[in-house]
């Protein structure tokens, strides 16, 4: 996953966005007079969903307004648009707090909350934010990465 940046430039009283996702771009619409302005979400590489990564849909850069981008989920591209990377649909099919996106690339189940079975969530093992505490998918209390978020 890399981070997928907001950048700014204040034209009179509008502010016009961009976005980009790496350091060549950001350094690109820095000279073009825009200013960093934030990590909007994380988006899987382009090179990575090569076929295609399943469930997940491209994000483009639309610059059909030259000031201002709008990002745009489409596996269509729009006019004078940017492939970005993919993003997967904020989806939680099992309900365990990870999306199904974030288990296809970790290898956990998506229809099963435990998928090692030791009794802990997959989400618990694996924060969608934060440090993973344990492995979800060794199901041994031996696996244990992390105690009450402190390295041991
Ligand atoms: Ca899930
Ligand atoms: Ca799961
Ligand atoms: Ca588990």
């Amino acid at each position: 996953m890399v981070p997928l940046r907001r950048m700014e430039k204040s034209v009179g009283i509008n502010r016009n966005d961009t976005y980009a996702v790496s350091d060549s771009e950001i350094q690109s619409f820095h000279d073009d007079g825009y200013n960093y302005a934030g990590i909007e979400g994380y988006i899987i590489p382009i090179a990575q969903c090569i076929p295609a990564c399943v469930g997940a849909t491209r994000l483009y850069r639309d610059q059909s307004d030259s000031m201002n981008h709008k990002l745009v989920v489409s596996n269509i591209a729009p006019p004078n648009s940017v492939l970005l990377g993919h993003v997967y649909p904020n989806i939680d099919t099992d309900g365990d707090g990870l999306i199904d996106g974030q288990e296809r690339i970790l290898g956990t189940n998506v229809n099963n909350v435990d998928s090692d079975g030791d009794g802990i969530n997959d989400g618990v093992e694996y924060p969608p934010a934060g440090v993973p505490v344990s492995d979800p998918l060794i199901p041994n209390a031996g696996d244990v990465i992390f105690v009450n978020g402190f390295e041991s």
